[in-house]
C-alpha cells in the first residue's frame, strides 16, 4: 500500500477500513475484525498533536508496528490456533519488546482475550497500540528518568480521556 504525506490524515473510520480491508486477505489470523470503538481508541493513542486524526508520521509508526506485530502473532501462534492464548501470550509480548510480570499478564487477559483465555489478532493489535502508547507517554512525563511520575488530576484525565 501506497501513502503520499500530503492527503494523509486518516479518521478512526478509514483506519477500520484499512485495517479490516488487510486482514481479510490473511489466513491464520483468527479475527472478529476491527471494531469502530476500538479505532477510535488507536487513533485517541497515537494522535500526538490532537488532530483526531492520524497524520503521516502517525499513521506511519503505527503500520510499521502493526506489521512488526503481525509476525510475532504468526510467530508466536506456537499451536496454530490462529489466536494467542495464555500461555502463548508472555512470550509475544517479551518479543514485542514488552517483557511484563504475571500480574500485568493476567491482567491483559482479563481485559483483552476471551473467557478461555485466548487473544485474537485485532484486540492483540489493540492492546499492543495502547501498551506502546502508555510507555512512551510516560517516558515522555518521566523527564528526569526516574521511574516514576507525578501527574494533577488534569494531566491524569487527558492521559485516561483521551485514549
Ligand atoms: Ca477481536
Ligand atoms: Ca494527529
Ligand atoms: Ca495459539
Amino acid at each position: 500500500m501506497k501513502f503520499s504525506e500530503q492527503d494523509m490524515e486518516v479518521s478512526p473510520t478509514e483506519l477500520m477500513n484499512i485495517l479490516n480491508k488487510i486482514i481479510s486477505k490473511h489466513q491464520g489470523l483468527t479475527t472478529d475484525g476491527f471494531s469502530i470503538e476500538s479505532c477510535r481508541s488507536m487513533v485517541a493513542v497515537m494522535d500526538s498533536d490532537s488532530t483526531g486524526k492520524l497524520g503521516f508520521h502517525e499513521f506511519k509508526y503505527l503500520w510499521n508496528n502493526i506489521k512488526r506485530w503481525q509476525g510475532i502473532y504468526q510467530s508466536h501462534d506456537a499451536d496454530g490456533s490462529g489466536v494467542i492464548c495464555a500461555k502463548e501470550l508472555p512470550h509475544a509480548f517479551k518479543a514485542a519488546g514488552f517483557p511484563l510480570n504475571q500480574d500485568l499478564y493476567k491482567m491483559i487477559i482479563r481485559r483483552y482475550s476471551d473467557e478461555r483465555g485466548n487473544m485474537d489478532f485485532d484486540n492483540f493489535i489493540g492492546c499492543l497500540v495502547r501498551l506502546d502508547a502508555m510507555c512512551r507517554a510516560f517516558k515522555t512525563l518521566d523527564k528526569d528518568n526516574s521511574g516514576s511520575i507525578e501527574l494533577d488530576v488534569k494531566e491524569w484525565l487527558q492521559l485516561m480521556m483521551y485514549s
